[in-house]
């Protein structure tokens, strides 16, 4: 593998040559530049001309001697390596020598693009807590397919996931119970701070949530100040929504905002921080505004732009906020402030659905959401009053209700994931069910060797 000099080309190259070498047992040494080929070398190149390629792009060509993956930026260059994987041979994906193999890539010449800049998941680590190794696994399942976002609901009524040193009665307290009962658990921000790292090593980028006003029984089990009841908070482990809210007109709550998200944005990278701000019964509107201007000012003077939960359009919006879409058209609203959208449609993206009525994993309030559902439709025309220019992109959630490990994790996800995957990154053109379905087929081997669950759903052409 030849690479350019730049350390995150060579950590793309590094990474490409440990994909390949426990299957085929060669060297593959990597190295600088690009003289000296010889008959099936592999090159990466960063080029700065071809301006078509934007920041995630990539041109891959494969002739009879050489395999040649060019790219403007690192990130072109790692989503070209996941598409030379998918090219060879199925067995790549083993841990495991595979003697025998012819290992081969068809001669191809591929422009890629992705159509939207974001293309990301949400986990729920908080209704069901998942470890370190547990979210590293979903990272690299979202590498494969080229997605760019994990979004990760850290807190909520049943439990608080992310240490906060100023405020340690969060996880204390908060952190100690989970849906169902269960020790629950959280991340220390050293863990956290590892996590974002191994996730950008896979460009892909750590998006946290914070849920409020509503979602924050756990936080307010932890200090009841928060609250305008005066009776205090108790843990709560059932799934019931909406009942919770921080006491929007006291100054506790606004001091406790800030010491959170101060703390968040000092170890994420990323532009964004998610606020929640969904399903809030216990307030009346214009509370509810009052407190989403707030702590969209407050994100702001941590450097962070706000995402939230599309009932945030029925605040006054900055232009640079995301309103994420899950069920209403409330997000058009934040299209007159100039604000964009995120599309998580439940009916289509929330991978926390059944597949169909005889899968016994997850929910079914938005109905049953088969892979043909997931894959089937276009961001553009999703809901009326949006247009392309208004959607920053795509992002599948996986609420864990009903979800308690990552084997269960990944059969909601495979194979919808990638269907989603797909709406994010292709054009609509060249998006079709038939031909997926088929296509999709192909790659049941690689989760088998990769050790992902999936499920075996009758709508694909296995
Ligand atoms: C709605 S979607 C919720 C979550 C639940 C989920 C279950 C959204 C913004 N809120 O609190 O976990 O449904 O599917």
């Amino acid at each position: 593998i030849h690479a350019p000099a730049d350390s995150e080309a060579q950590g793309v190259a590094q990474a490409l040559a440990r994909l390949l070498r426990p299957a085929t047992g060669f060297a593959i040494p990597v190295v600088t530049g690009a003289t000296d080929l010889r008959p099936a070398d592999i090159v990466l190149e960063l080029t700065g001309t071809e301006a078509a390629l934007g920041d995630e792009g990539y041109q891959l060509d494969v002739d009879a001697s050489t395999v040649r993956l060019r790219a403007r930026h690192a990130a072109g260059l790692f989503h070209g390596v996941q598409t030379i994987r998918q090219l060879l041979p199925v067995r790549i994906e083993s841990d495991m020598r595979m003697g025998g193999t012819l290992w081969s890539l068809a001669p191809a010449h591929v422009v890629d693009v992705p159509r939207f800049a974001w293309r990301g998941a949400m986990l729920d680590v908080a209704r069901h807590f998942f470890t370190v190794k547990e979210v590293e696994q979903y990272v690299d399942l979202l590498a494969l397919y080229k997605m760019n976002v994990l979004h990760l609901h850290l807190s909520d009524d049943q439990g608080w996931r992310i240490e906060i040193r100023s405020r340690p009665l969060l996880t204390q307290v908060g952190g100690a119970t989970q849906v169902g009962g269960g020790t629950g658990g959280f991340y220390t921000q050293a863990e956290y701070a590892a996590l974002v790292r191994y996730a950008s090593e896979r460009f892909i980028t750590i998006v946290p949530e914070i849920d409020m006003p509503g979602h924050t029984n756990a936080a307010l089990s932890a200090y009841p100040a928060l609250s305008c009841s005066t009776r205090p908070a108790q843990r709560y482990t059932g799934t019931d929504v909406g009942w919770s809210t921080f006491c929007v007109d006291s100054a506790a709550t606004y001091a406790l905002v800030d010491d959170v998200v101060r703390e968040i944005a000092a170890i994420t990278p990323g532009a964004y921080i998610h606020l929640g701000g969904d399903e809030v019964q216990a307030l009346a509107p214009a509370q509810y505004a009052r407190f989403v201007e707030r702590i969209q000012e407050i994100a702001a003077r941590h450097g962070k732009r706000m995402v939230g939960w599309e009932e945030i359009a029925h605040a006054r919006l900055a232009p640079t906020t995301i309103a994420q879409h899950w069920r209403s058209d409330s997000v058009v609203r934040a299209v007159a402030y100039g604000a964009r959208v995120i599309l998580s449609p439940a009916s289509r993206a929330y991978l926390d659905m059944k597949y169909s009525t005889d899968t016994e994993l997850g929910l079914h309030w938005a109905g049953y959401v088969s892979v043909r559902a997931a894959y089937d439709w276009d961001p553009a025309t999703q809901v009326p009053g949006l247009a392309e220019r208004d959607i920053v992109g795509v992002e599948a959630p996986i609420w864990s209700e009903t979800v308690r490990n990552i084997a269960a994790v990944q059969r909601l996800a495979v194979p919808r994931l990638p269907a989603l995957a797909e709406v994010g990154w292709s054009t609509q053109r060249a998006r079709d069910w038939p031909a997926f379905r088929e296509r999709l087929a192909t790659h049941a081997g690689r989760w088998e060797l990769l050790g992902i669950n999936f499920f075996p759903s009758p709508e694909i052409a296995w």
